[in-house]
C-alpha cells in the first residue's frame, strides 16, 4: 500500500511537471523590420537611384504632379524570405512606412495612393512600373508632413505574400494637373541608394503574442502495483490558443530521474502516452 501511494505521488509529481513544449523558432521576437529591396520612380524619365529633391537630399523618390515633369509614380519591393518574416506565426499587423523629406502643396493638395502589385519580377534597373492591383490605402494631404513618417496599413496584403515571400507596391499621386497654374503637388522620400538606412522605406511587421498551452490533462493518473514494464498509464492532452502552434505541441517529462515513467509515441501532435 505504501509503495502504491509513493508511486501515485510520484506520478502526480510527474504530471505536474510535464510541460507541453512549443516550437522555439523566433518565438520571443515580437516584430520584424524589413528594409526596401528595390525602389525607383518614373515621370518623363526613369530614376533607378532617385534624384536631388531640392531641399538638400540626393537620391529622392518623387510621387505626385509637378508642372515641369508631369506625373511621378514609384514602385517598391520587399524581400520577405530568408528569415526576414516568419509566416508560420500569426501576423497581427504590417505597416509600410515612408519618411517624407518633402511635401509640396503649391496650387493643389498632394495625396498618396498605395496599390498592391502581384508581379514581383520587375527590377529598379528596368524602371517599368508593375501593373497595379487593388488600392490598399489613400493618405490625403492632412496625413502628409515634411520630415515625418507616413504609415500605410498593409496587413492583409502582407499575409497574402506567404507563398512567394515578396511584396511589391506602386505609389501614385495626382496624375493630372488641376485646372490652370503651374502646380507642384507631390511628396519625396529617400531611395535606398541614398544610404540613409534610418530613413529609407521599410515594412514593420508585428506578430500576435504567443500564449502558453492550456487545458493540459492526463487521461489516467493511477496504476496498480506490479504491472509489467511499459504498461500504458494515461495519455497527455493539451490545446494551444495560437493557430500557428496547432498540431505542433510536444511533451517532455521532468522530475523523473529514476526513470519510473517514460513517454512513448512522443509525436508532434497533442498526445504523449506515459
Ligand atoms: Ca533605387
Ligand atoms: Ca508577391
Amino acid at each position: 500500500m505504501k509503495r502504491l501511494l509513493a508511486r501515485l505521488l510520484s506520478l502526480l509529481l510527474i504530471f505536474s511537471l510535464a510541460q507541453p513544449m512549443v516550437p522555439p523558432a523566433g518565438a520571443n521576437q515580437t516584430s520584424a523590420k524589413v528594409p526596401v529591396g528595390e525602389d525607383f520612380f518614373v515621370d518623363t524619365d526613369a530614376y533607378e537611384h532617385g534624384t536631388p529633391d531640392g531641399v538638400g537630399n540626393l537620391n529622392a523618390i518623387f510621387v505626385g504632379y509637378a508642372d515641369s515633369f508631369g506625373a511621378a509614380n514609384a514602385a517598391l519591393k520587399f524581400q520577405l524570405g530568408s528569415g526576414q518574416v516568419d509566416f508560420n506565426r500569426k501576423i497581427q499587423s504590417a505597416y509600410l512606412r515612408l519618411f517624407l523629406t518633402q511635401v509640396d502643396a503649391f496650387q493643389g493638395k498632394p495625396f498618396l495612393d498605395l496599390y498592391a502589385a502581384q508581379n514581383d519580377s520587375w527590377t529598379e534597373r528596368d524602371a517599368v512600373l508593375p501593373q497595379t492591383a487593388e488600392l490598399i490605402e489613400r493618405i490625403t494631404e492632412s496625413g502628409l508632413r515634411q520630415n515625418d513618417w507616413v504609415s500605410f496599413d498593409v496587413t492583409d496584403f502582407l499575409r497574402e505574400q506567404s507563398a512567394d515571400k515578396v511584396a511589391s507596391f506602386v505609389l501614385k499621386g495626382h496624375q493630372l494637373p488641376p485646372a490652370g497654374g503651374a502646380p507642384r503637388i507631390q511628396v519625396a522620400f529617400l531611395d535606398k541608394s541614398s544610404g540613409q538606412t534610418e530613413k529609407i522605406p521599410y515594412l514593420e511587421i508585428t506578430y500576435a503574442p504567443n500564449s502558453p498551452p492550456t487545458a493540459i490533462s492526463l487521461s489516467n493518473d493511477s496504476v496498480p502495483e506490479n504491472l509489467p514494464a511499459d504498461t500504458p498509464v494515461g495519455t497527455f492532452n493539451a490545446t494551444d490558443p495560437d493557430s500557428e502552434d496547432q498540431g505542433k505541441l510536444t511533451f517532455e517529462l521532468t522530475g523523473n530521474e529514476q526513470g519510473a515513467f517514460k513517454l512513448v509515441k512522443q509525436r508532434a501532435v497533442h498526445h504523449g502516452i506515459v
